[in-house]
């Protein structure tokens, strides 16, 4: 069952489902190697999510700003590999959305505990912007808030849930979007958390 939340913007829900126990035991041996942090942005500020990353490249933030980075800050070395059950899930989601080419090199981890949330921005660091992003949602739900190409545009609240994989292309690659202050819960598997997983071609 697929949706279509705006132009380029595909909506899988549970499609993550048949991956959740494979990609809950990877995503602990990439935090073994590269754990959550908390990261300042360029204006000062700590991050209320947690962060890592596997992959060739990295999304890290510090006082001089955003960038892509092919080791840890923290520990010097590069990034945990691309686990291949992440890789797979990504590149079938995309596919399923008609993007069968989608090589991602990134995977961005974010932490939600409650109260973490991350205010309205576009994701615009990545060199091509031609292809998609894709996010797999695991645990706790969230609101997400999805806008339009300019700030001010009118904002949609979507919630997503345990499994639920969004493909960002097209239009929607530079829209607006950001994630509500988590509410707290208790999921099954993830307890009081949620773990979100963005999929980019970063280099
Ligand atoms: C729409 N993460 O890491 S995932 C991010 O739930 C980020 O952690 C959120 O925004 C999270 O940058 C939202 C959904 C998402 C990711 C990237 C997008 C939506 C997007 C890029 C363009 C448009
Ligand atoms: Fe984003």
């Amino acid at each position: 069952p697929t949706e279509q939340l705006a132009d380029g913007a595909i909506l899988l829900r549970r499609r993550a489902l048949p991956f959740e126990a494979e990609l809950l035991a990877a995503l602990e041996s990439v935090v073994a190697k590269a754990p959550f942090r908390h990261l300042v942005t360029p204006g000062g500020f700590e991050m209320s999510v947690a962060m890592t990353n596997c992959g060739n490249a990295g999304w890290v933030s510090d006082r001089t700003g955003y960038r892509y980075d092919s080791r840890d800050p923290l520990t010097g070395e590069p990034w945990p590999e691309m686990p291949a059950s992440f890789l797979r899930l990504a590149t079938e989601a995309a596919a399923d959305a008609g993007y069968p080419a989608f090589a991602p090199d990134a995977c961005l981890v974010n932490l939600y505990e409650p109260g973490a949330r991350l205010s309205l921005h576009q994701d615009k660091d990545e060199r091509d912007l031609a292809n998609p992003i894709v996010s797999v949602s695991l645990g706790l739900p969230a609101t997400f808030q999805f806008g339009g190409l300019k700030r001010t545009d009118p904002i949609r609240k979507i919630p997503l849930h345990h499994g639920d994989v969004v493909v960002w292309g097209g239009p929607s690659r530079l829209f607006y979007h950001g994630v509500l202050a988590l509410k707290d819960g208790d999921h099954e598997t993830l307890g009081r958390r949620r773990i979100n997983l963005t999929f980019r071609k970063a280099l």
